[in-house]
């Protein structure tokens, strides 16, 4: 690689303190990081991407497979020898002027047998720093690899930031991602959903395993007992939310402890469980809307050691976004680095500006993060953005039901991809731009691994973003969430009573807790479960859109499962 692009010299990264404040010392004095405001945000700094490069791009996102049946009818696909002739002529000399970093790392505990070594090129110190805070960066990744050569090869080239050169490539069959023309999180930060999403997915149909863009949560109850939760919603859906969620008053004694927030590796056990671990070490969360009141464990996390990129920056070098808790600044920078007032139209963050912090700033951790077999998986949630036709929650009838309500979700598009906003689209368990091979064999695997287990987790769907006639939220959201996770637990657990649906099984009145919801309309409970008939034959229609893009491949259970919808409703 160092012959082909021609870097003027090589770095190899160990992951040290040392390493890392030589690193930021560069990137400050060459323009590419902000020193924040040390006594309000110690170790924290500011960045700005290319106005052009703030979001995944998923029509340059390829899937280069030997076949194009390989990849299926929802990925973008092209040859791996004309994909790598391609990407090769755009990399060669393109380092020539700057620094190829070599980043080992590793996506798992140490020692676990789930986790998986990557390495990746960059030309990029922003790269180098939010890969040391989102991974285990360094030398622990040369010791779990010891001898052997089964690592993910990475190269990244950022190239001149123009859209047009921008490719995200991935080679699942060699193992390899090649990402060039972008400076951006999802695109360029290759052990998230690159190495961890879409390569990940392939190894695990070869391996019987899943890589899935999951949330992983312990719930604690006041006596003590741990119930482990998975939960797939899209992107800019509310996992992050989730997964930090700070019980309201009424559940005192009650405890959220977060495993991951973004995505999940799970694996059959020995005990016919499921069990998951996050392979990440940060979180890439979101920030607009991030305040002490919706999410303070987040704000916690990127109060120190934190990179934040497009959000807005005031006059004494602090950080603001819409939703921050206080008053907006009377002026600042917006993301583009114009300037900014309340009177502005423009948004002062980008909808889509991030934060990356390590996850050991999170109060919430769980302790058993770093438990090499993982944690058992209970129930498993499937949640859109849908501001009608969704119930807020409810339970599949069994495997096969929960995974036609995974691969049949609806959601409304948003920020985190480029594309229309708002637009509903079907994204299969919430995979749809990270699923790195063929939907149809990735649902049938689904169905195998739920064959094979002997206590397979309950699945669940939830829908936090149903809106009232005059377009208002109809469920508060956030950590009154909480009461549709103790309803989850509770069924878990077989102390929950449910009434059936055509549906599934939704909360019957005694077993959902609805007290001490200070001004929650009690009726908008009810308006948030109704069930519309006609909606849901619309729904089902509107299914054959994927169904019949992925005809030959589907298994015939969804289809199935879709004649019982119907015949049901
Ligand atoms: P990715 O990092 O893109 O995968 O997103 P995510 O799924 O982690 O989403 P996140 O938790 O960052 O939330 C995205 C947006 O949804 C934010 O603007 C939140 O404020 C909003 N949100 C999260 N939870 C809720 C909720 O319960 N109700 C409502 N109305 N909005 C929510
Ligand atoms: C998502 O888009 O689902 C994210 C952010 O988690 S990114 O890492 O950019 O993909
Ligand atoms: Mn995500």
């Amino acid at each position: 690689m160092t012959d082909l692009c021609q870097p003027d010299q090589v770095v190899w990264c160990d992951g040290s303190d040392a390493e890392k404040d030589a690193l930021t010392a560069e990137a400050v004095e060459k323009g590419i990081l902000i020193r924040l405001n040390q006594e309000k945000l110690p170790d924290c700094y500011y960045h700005r991407s290319h106005p052009n490069d703030v979001a995944r791009v998923e029509q340059s996102t390829f899937i280069c497979t030997e076949t194009q049946g390989q990849a299926g009818p929802t990925n973008n696909w092209t040859a791996p020898k004309e994909m790598y002739e391609r990407l090769y002529n755009l990399a060669r000399n393109s380092m020539a002027g700057r620094t190829m970093y070599v980043v080992p790392y590793l996506m798992g505990p140490p020692g676990s047998p789930l986790s998986k070594v990557g390495v990746e090129l960059t030309d990029s110190i922003y790269v180098v720093l939010s890969m040391r805070i989102m991974t285990r960066m360094g030398n622990v990744a040369w010791e779990h690899l010891g001898e052997s050569d089964d690592f993910n090869r990475g190269l990244h080239c950022s190239l001149d930031l123009n859209p047009e050169r921008r490719f995200i490539a991935h080679f699942p069959q060699d193992n390899t991602i090649i990402s060039v023309g972008s400076n951006y999180g999802g695109n360029v930060l290759l052990g998230k959903k690159c190495l961890a999403l879409r390569i990940g997915s392939y190894l695990g149909r070869n391996q019987g395993w899943l890589a899935e863009h999951m949330l992983i949560l312990g719930v604690e109850s006041p006596t003590g007992q741990k119930t482990f939760i998975a939960a797939a919603f899209p992107s800019a859906c509310g996992k992050t939310n989730f997964a930090m969620l700070v019980p309201p008053e009424r559940f005192h004694g009650w405890k959220i402890w977060t495993i991951g927030d973004d995505i999940a590796w799970m694996k059959p056990g020995a005990d016919g469980r499921l069990y998951a671990i996050n392979p990440e070490a940060g979180y890439f969360g979101v920030v607009p809307g991030t305040n002490f009141k919706s999410n303070p464990n987040a704000m916690t996390c990127m109060a120190r050691d934190t990179i934040y990129t497009n959000v807005a920056l005031t006059p004494d070098l602090d950080v603001w976004w819409e939703g921050k808790d206080g008053p907006p600044p009377n002026e600042c920078l917006d993301w583009q680095g114009k300037p900014w007032t309340p009177a502005s139209k423009e948004k002062a963050a980008h909808p889509n500006s991030r934060f990356a912090a390590p996850m050991t700033n999170n109060p919430a951790l769980a302790p058993e993060v770093n438990d090499p077999e993982g944690v058992p998986i209970s129930a498993i949630i499937f949640g859109g953005r849908r501001a009608d036709t969704l119930p807020l929650v409810l339970q599949a009838f069994n495997w096969i039901h929960g995974v036609y309500l995974g691969a049949t979700m609806g959601s409304e598009m948003t920020a985190a991809a480029a594309g229309t906003l708002g637009q509903v689209r079907r994204d299969p368990l919430a995979m749809l731009p990270f699923c790195g091979y063929n939907m149809g064999d990735y649902f049938s695997h689904w169905l195998k691994v739920g064959k094979s287990l002997k206590h397979p987790p309950r699945i669940f769907n939830v829908n936090w973003f149903r809106k009232d006639a005059a377009g208002k939220f109809l469920w508060p959201g956030y950590g009154e969430n909480m009461r549709v996770l103790k309803w989850i637990v509770d069924r878990c657990h077989g102390q929950a009573e449910a009434n059936e649906s055509p549906l599934g099984w939704l909360p019957a009145a005694t077993s959902f807790d609805l007290q001490g919801m200070n001004g929650f309309p009690l009726a908008n409970f009810d308006l948030a479960q109704a069930i519309d008939r006609d909606e849901w034959r619309r729904e089902a229609a509107s299914q054959d859109e994927l169904f019949g893009k992925l005809a030959g491949q589907l298994p015939p259970e969804l289809l199935f499962q879709r004649n019982l919808l119907l015949s049901r409703l």
